[in-house]
């Protein structure tokens, strides 16, 4: 007969292999987890579940919820220990934990390229932008001249992909599967994208922007990736061409020596290596742009199924999220502890953050975390609080962010998309006591 502790394990390696069918296996039909099963769960997570009884049906619990094997990590010098996504091109997200500081520092700054990295050069004073397209003098300019004619301001300001999230999305969706680490927020210093727009004189006809990057596609086969938006986002005084994070020059992994930083949209319109902007009548038509990328249903669609995307708007402000930065996912404490004072940082796009609320009991009940203002719009906002452990055993920490219009992040996530773009859920970190 096999004993107790081999069904245990089995039990574990199942969740790691197919969690859906290890849910099937604990939950059966009876939606509530009683009995052999409770046990079965305890042992799979390694303790005691204090708040069973509210653990809502066929929910695979956080600390088993990671894909075959695990996760592998970046090994980079000047790079932390970041989750690799992909070599090729090379993408790594950055745990939660490593979301801790309020400026993201370099080491810790997710990585996401669509093509290859390019040389750095050797004098990035003469790296040179074009501003051409619907302007009545286009222009060309050095980053030497830039830093000369144009005001330099410093600003904190988060950047997150678009696809950020991805992994919450069932069925799965195409692309990295993204937990909430694809996101960043940096002290960026360089010169408004208005102030040179203006310099080369907005036509009024320009309603679009086309941007340009260094990089090329792996098949060596045109540009990486080409985004444009709507000229108001253009001239929002928070979009930036920086060439300087945390007062350094920018590393070469992050788009030296000039990048676009559009805060608070996706990720891709912030260009890296930047080369290029063009002003535009019509939506550009670059490399990202139409069908599925980049863009949402208008009204939602089945998930899973196909389409072309052709009555989806493209993804603009981001929507609402939070990291816990203080506790790892799946942080053992010691025997005893009761009391447990948590952080992390809350976003919303070009909002803010009205609200951050935990719950340690699977959602039954919700506690108001503090929520520091914003040091500059589109910068991330510190979240921290004090929650109570009433026993020993295995929690999760429910987190859950509500922007400044009053909406928060959704139990699941909502308007799947081929692509995967606006997953928000609520998040959950495993906690162990004793
Ligand atoms: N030239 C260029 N710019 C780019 C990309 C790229 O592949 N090439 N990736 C975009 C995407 S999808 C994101 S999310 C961010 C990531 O910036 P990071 O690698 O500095 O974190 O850069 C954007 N800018
Ligand atoms: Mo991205």
């Amino acid at each position: 007969m096999a004993g107790q502790h081999d069904r245990e394990r089995s039990l574990a390696e199942l969740y790691r292999d197919d969690p859906d069918r290890a849910d099937a296996v604990v939950w059966g039909r009876r939606g509530a987890l009683k009995g052999a099963a409770l046990v079965a769960m305890g042992a799979a997570v390694g303790a005691a579940i204090p708040f069973a009884r509210h653990m809502p049906a066929g929910l695979v619990p956080a600390a088993l919820a990671q894909g075959a094997g695990g996760p592998q990590f970046l090994q980079m010098e000047g790079k932390a220990r970041l989750i690799l996504q992909g070599e090729r091109p090379l993408n790594a997200e950055t745990p939660e934990h490593l979301l801790d500081d309020d400026v993201t520092p370099a080491a810790n700054f997710f990585i996401r390229n669509n093509g290859s990295v390019p040389e750095p050069v050797a004098d990035p004073r003469a790296w040179k932008i074009t501003i051409d397209g619907e302007v009545t003098g286009p222009l060309e300019i050095t980053l030497g001249e830039l830093e000369q004619r144009f005001e330099l301001v410093t600003r904190r300001l988060q950047m997150e992909c678009g696809g950020n999230g991805r992994s919450g999305f069932a069925p799965q969706a195409a692309g990295n599967q993204w937990g909430n680490g694809a996101v960043s927020n940096a002290e960026w210093t360089g010169v408004r994208l208005r102030d040179l727009l203006r310099a080369a004189g907005v036509k009024d006809g320009a309603r679009f922007t086309g941007h340009h990057g260094a990089d090329s596609h792996l098949s060596a086969n045109g540009p990486a990736i080409s985004r444009g938006m709507r000229i108001d986002k253009a001239m929002d005084e928070d979009t930036l061409v920086a060439i300087r994070m945390n007062g350094a020059p920018i590393p070469q992994m992050h788009g030296a020596p000039a990048r676009l930083l559009v805060p608070g949209w996706p990720g891709s319109l912030s260009q890296k290596w930047f080369t290029r902007i063009e002003l535009r009548t019509a939506p550009h038509t670059g490399r990202g742009m139409g069908g599925t990328s980049y863009r949402v249903p208008v009204r939602p669609i089945v998930p899973g199924s196909r389409n072309t995307g052709a009555d989806f708007t493209d993804m603009e402000s981001m929507p609402v999220r939070s990291v816990l930065t203080s506790h790892a996912h799946g942080t053992r404490l010691p025997a005893g502890t009761r009391s447990l004072d948590i952080r992390g940082q809350a976003w919303a796009g070009d909002l803010s953050v009205s609200a951050v609320h935990v719950s340690v009991d699977f959602g039954a009940t919700w506690q108001a975390m503090t929520v520091a203002a914003p040091p500059n719009r589109h910068s991330w906002q510190r979240w921290s609080g004090r929650i109570a452990l009433p026993s020993d055993g295995y929690f999760e920490i429910w987190y859950r962010a509500t922007d400044s219009q009053g909406r928060a992040q959704p139990h699941a996530a909502s308007n799947w998309n081929p692509q995967g773009y606006g997953a928000n859920p609520v998040s959950r970190a495993a906690i162990l006591v004793g």
